[in-house]
């Protein structure tokens, strides 16, 4: 078992503020923002001033009801700058998503909203267990994608020394984490599983390696799949949360006792809804987070939808942060798969799969339409590619795995056992679903 490390805390006075004392700060701010988006940001005078919102208006946290959602297309369709509340000549930074359909959304960070990210990080990755001891290799694609920059200041910021290696060129990422003696890696979970895989296939003894712990993020995570990467490297792993809109990462991370995701509440006010009637979920139900930006001035977001389904808890963490905590998420609202009825998320049949002996990590879910039926077959990697020669064993397997899904689930599933090495790796998010249906007639 990976040695969980010291807890420390970046910053006391903020992390471990009484509750009812953060309430009042993120009124004020909150209050605050509303104003600065009117007057700022014309999308949002047109939208709040004729409902007759304003920052006076609003009188507890609650009253953040009153205040409109704003959404992704609401980015797209003011692309690129449309809804930046800060002049030209303050921006100093521009990241874009990832988006697979359509325009991306383009953000814009002024020096302030920079020093704010870097001082977020630098929270998240203490929570984690980094220091200024420790050599990061930052294995997230530098670019326009916020992860690899995001992390990289607040890393700094902390005293750690950072390897900006990026994604891909694995061969080079694996030398480098060798020689250098690299204690930490910053990647997404299917990344840091396909680097130890590939240290394993270029016959790279894992002895070499002094890793000892794994920021992760950008993707989900269960915890059947983060035991798998601690113990294939023998790392302590945490994940951590954000989306490029509201910032990138640095809206919330675990700490070590990996309780939920602590979220920085001083510059996130975060809600979860019930994704039908909008209304807040109780403690502890699954519901959408919808975040409120308290100190952006760049292109601070009003109630935005972020589509991710998550639950709240406020009660004590052993870390001593008061703040409120996220569990991992779910899933998405829109990668949510609707299967014959059922609701199922990627989320699920991850965690049957990893950690059943002889199936490797990666996996694809096919979803058809075959006539007016849905099916959804479950492409499973093999670890040793000879099983597929032993008929009994093999579907012996199949039957297990069939089987473990349908208690999950409660749905039938095809089970395709297929040769290592043969489901596409990424070095970014993964992909796991192909869904065919609207193909298929
Ligand atoms: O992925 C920001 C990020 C970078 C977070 C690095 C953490 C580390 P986007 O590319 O805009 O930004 O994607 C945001 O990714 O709405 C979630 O659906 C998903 N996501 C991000 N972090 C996690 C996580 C970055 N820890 C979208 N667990 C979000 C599960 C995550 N999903």
């Amino acid at each position: 078992m990976p040695e969980r490390p010291a807890n420390r805390i970046w910053n006391k006075e903020i992390e471990t503020m009484p509750r009812a004392k953060m309430r009042e700060l993120q009124l004020e701010r909150l209050k605050y923002i509303v104003d600065y988006c009117i007057n700022n940001v014309e999308f949002y005078n047109k939208k709040l001033t004729p409902l007759g919102i304003c920052g006076d208006k609003i009188k507890t946290l609650e009253d953040i009801k009153y205040i409109p959602f704003t959404v992704k297309t609401d980015l797209r369709d003011n692309y690129p700058f449309g809804l930046f509340a800060a002049k030209r000549s303050d921006i100093v930074r521009i990241h874009a998503s990832s988006g697979t359909t359509g325009k991306p959304t383009v953000v814009g960070y002024t020096k302030s909203d920079l020093e704010n990210w870097a001082e977020l990080i630098a929270r998240i990755v203490t929570a984690g267990g980094a220091t200024s001891d420790d050599i990061v290799q930052i294995c997230f694609g530098y670019g326009m994608f916020t992860g690899a920059l995001g992390l990289h200041y607040g890393l700094e910021k902390i005293g750690a020394a950072v390897v900006p290696t990026s994604s891909g060129n694995t061969q080079k990422q694996l030398m480098f984490m060798r020689d250098f003696g690299t204690t930490g890696i910053v990647a997404t979970p299917s990344y840091a599983m396909y680097l130890a895989e590939s240290a394993r296939a270029l016959e790279f003894p894992m002895s070499d390696y002094r890793l000892r712990i794994g920021l992760l993020g950008s993707e989900g995570c269960t915890e059947a799949l983060r035991n798998q990467i601690e113990s294939t490297w023998n790392i302590f792993v945490t994940d951590n949360y954000g989306l490029s809109e509201v910032m990138g990462p640095g809206v919330s991370g675990d700490c070590v006792y990996r309780t939920g995701q602590h979220i920085n509440e001083d510059h996130f006010l975060v809600e979860c809804l019930d994704k039908n009637t909008m209304e807040p979920v109780p403690e502890g139900e699954p519901g959408e987070i919808v975040i409120t930006t308290l100190t952006k001035q760049g292109i601070p977001l009003l109630r935005y939808r972020t589509k991710d389904i998550s639950a709240l808890h406020y009660d004590a963490c052993p870390c001593g942060r008061t703040s409120a905590r996220m569990e991992k998420i779910k899933g998405r609202t829109d990668d949510m798969l609707k299967i014959r009825g059922v609701n199922v998320f990627p989320s699920q049949v991850e965690s049957v799969l990893v950690g059943m002996d002889q199936i490797s990590t990666h996996y694809k879910l096919v979803v058809r339409r075959e006539g007016y039926t849905d099916t959804l077959e479950v492409c499973v990697e093999l670890i040793d590619g000879s099983l597929l020669e032993r008929y009994g064993e093999l579907e012996k397997l199949q039957k297990k795995i069939k089987e473990n899904l349908r208690s999950v689930l409660g749905l039938d599933a095809k089970i395709t056992l297929v040769s290592p090495n043969t489901i596409e790796r990424f070095q970014g998010k993964a992909v796991r679903v192909v869904d065919l249906r609207n193909e298929s007639k």
